[in-house]
């Protein structure tokens, strides 16, 4: 492999990233309970292909082999999810001692293998008994049974486990579950159930910061957003505002209750009657300290007015340059606007890279590899521009590869593939990547 030119820092995690439904596939094995993505891959024509979460990568399974190629490449961090209907089947109540188990174990062996587990304790499924009660993250009281879900989950793998996330971009799981539907559970209720669903996703953040602290006095604890660099399409005052809006939609109204404890007052009078109902107390309970921030990035958001998410009014607009194949701009430059961005308007301690790669369908070759070409370059410059960002004094402190494996890819199933290891999804055989190598490359620097 080419040089990439990348020195790590030390005392920097690198690691891949994976979500519970993404890679476990054992849906009803050893009495997980039904998830609202185990429902909504039914519906026709949702998921691209029919397909669905039930087998995925199998990782229920077949995790010591993955946790053997996590080893093999040297990485030291591993983000991963847990599926709270494999812990607490409908939601709360009955715990589900096998599927504590499993995450246990896997825990173990991370550890042995010196990998540092970063949990996410909700990564868009939630049991689907808590839909069917009250419409899931509707419903305000949710807060309670996701306190309960924490409570357990921490008591069993606090004692090894000290990196925790609350939630997985609450955006998407807010608004593309309840608004736009594309994503479970599928509902097309309007804007002002996006913002209710986010409320109470960030009421629930905030209740269980202090479950996370008093049963893990040493954890560090955040949340995980997706950010996209805004810019407006161009300098007409329209694009401008448009621009406005949507990091107002997308980045403010997600980090300003965390850091600030309000959401930004321009979108409160955008959004006016769509509101939901802000109980005094309830930004008190938002606005917890964090120890990090988890930073998501895919691609920038180029914007001019529009039509779409009325009231918010945009279009994105797609510039000549390079595009995945699932239709995302690749612009390295992005990683480092947005790190700067976020480091100057809302100052914390520590930034991880969560999330960010692309999707690249390199099929494997007849010398038996996969030479995902457009990953490894995506992913080189990628880091190159998190640490640029880090050396002018942005605090991040971890880059995660997302993904660990080729995967259920959501609403367009097993057609886009992100993973550094390549999955055959008929034989479950892992390959592992070019750009896996060049994680395993980058490593060796430390
Ligand atoms: O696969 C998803 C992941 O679950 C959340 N962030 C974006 C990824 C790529 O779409």
């Amino acid at each position: 492999m080419e040089d990439h030119g990348i020195k790590l820092p030390k005392e920097f995690y690198l690691g891949t990233a994976s979500a519970a439904y993404q890679i476990e596939g054992a849906t009803t094995q050893d009495e997980r309970g039904p998830s609202i993505w185990d429902q909504y891959v039914k519906v026709p024509g949702a998921i691209e292909n029919g397909d669905t979460g039930d087998i995925a990568c199998d990782h229920y399974n077949r995790w010591r082999e993955d946790l053997e190629i996590m080893k093999h490449l040297g990485l030291n961090a591993y983000r991963f999810s847990i599926s709270w209907s494999r812990v607490i089947p409908k939601g709360r109540g009955k715990l589900n001692k096998k599927g504590l188990d499993f995450y246990s174990q896997l825990v173990d062996v991370l550890l042995e293998y010196k990998i540092t587990p970063f949990v996410t304790l909700n990564h868009f499924d939630l049991p689907q008994k808590l839909q069917e009660e009250g419409g899931g993250w509707l419903r305000r009281g949710v807060h309670n049974d996701f306190n309960e879900y924490t409570d357990i989950v921490t008591q069993e793998l606090g004692d090894r486990v000290k990196h925790w996330t609350t939630f997985n971009e609450p955006w998407e799981l807010a608004w593309q579950g309840y608004h736009t539907g594309e994503d479970a559970p599928g509902l097309k209720l309007g804007v002002d159930a996006a913002l209710e669903a986010s409320h109470n996703v960030y009421l629930s953040h905030g209740h269980v910061v202090q479950t996370i602290r008093d049963n893990v006095p040493d954890a560090e604890v955040g949340i995980v957003i997706h950010l996209n660099h805004v810019e407006p399409a161009t300098k007409n005052p329209k694009d401008i505002a448009a621009a406005k809006r949507w990091e107002g939609c997308q980045n403010r109204w997600y980090l300003d209750p965390i850091y600030q404890g309000q959401y930004p007052e321009d979108m409160m009078k955008l959004y006016g009657p769509l509101l939901p109902e802000i109980q005094p107390g309830d930004m008190e309970t938002i606005n917890q300290p964090l120890d990090y921030l988890g930073l998501n990035m895919y691609r920038r958001s180029v914007i001019s007015g529009g039509t779409d998410l009325a009231p918010v009014n945009i279009k994105r607009v797609n510039p000549p340059g390079e595009y995945s194949d699932m239709g995302w701009e690749i612009y390295p430059k992005g990683l480092y606007d947005i790190l700067k961005w976020t480091d100057s308007n809302y100052p914390t301690k520590k930034i991880y890279v969560t999330e960010n790669g692309v999707a690249c369908n390199d099929p494997i070759t007849p010398d038996g590899r996969c030479h995902d070409t457009r990953r490894v370059t995506y992913l080189r410059e990628h880091i190159k521009q998190a640490l640029k960002a880090r050396e002018e004094g942005v605090p991040v402190h971890g880059y995660f590869a997302w993904s660990t494996m080729d995967n259920f890819e959501w609403a367009y199933g097993y057609n886009m593939r992100f993973g550094v290891i390549h999955i055959d999804f008929k034989t479950q055989k892992r390959t592992i990547k070019n750009s896996a190598y060049l994680l395993q490359n980058i490593a060796k620097t430390q």
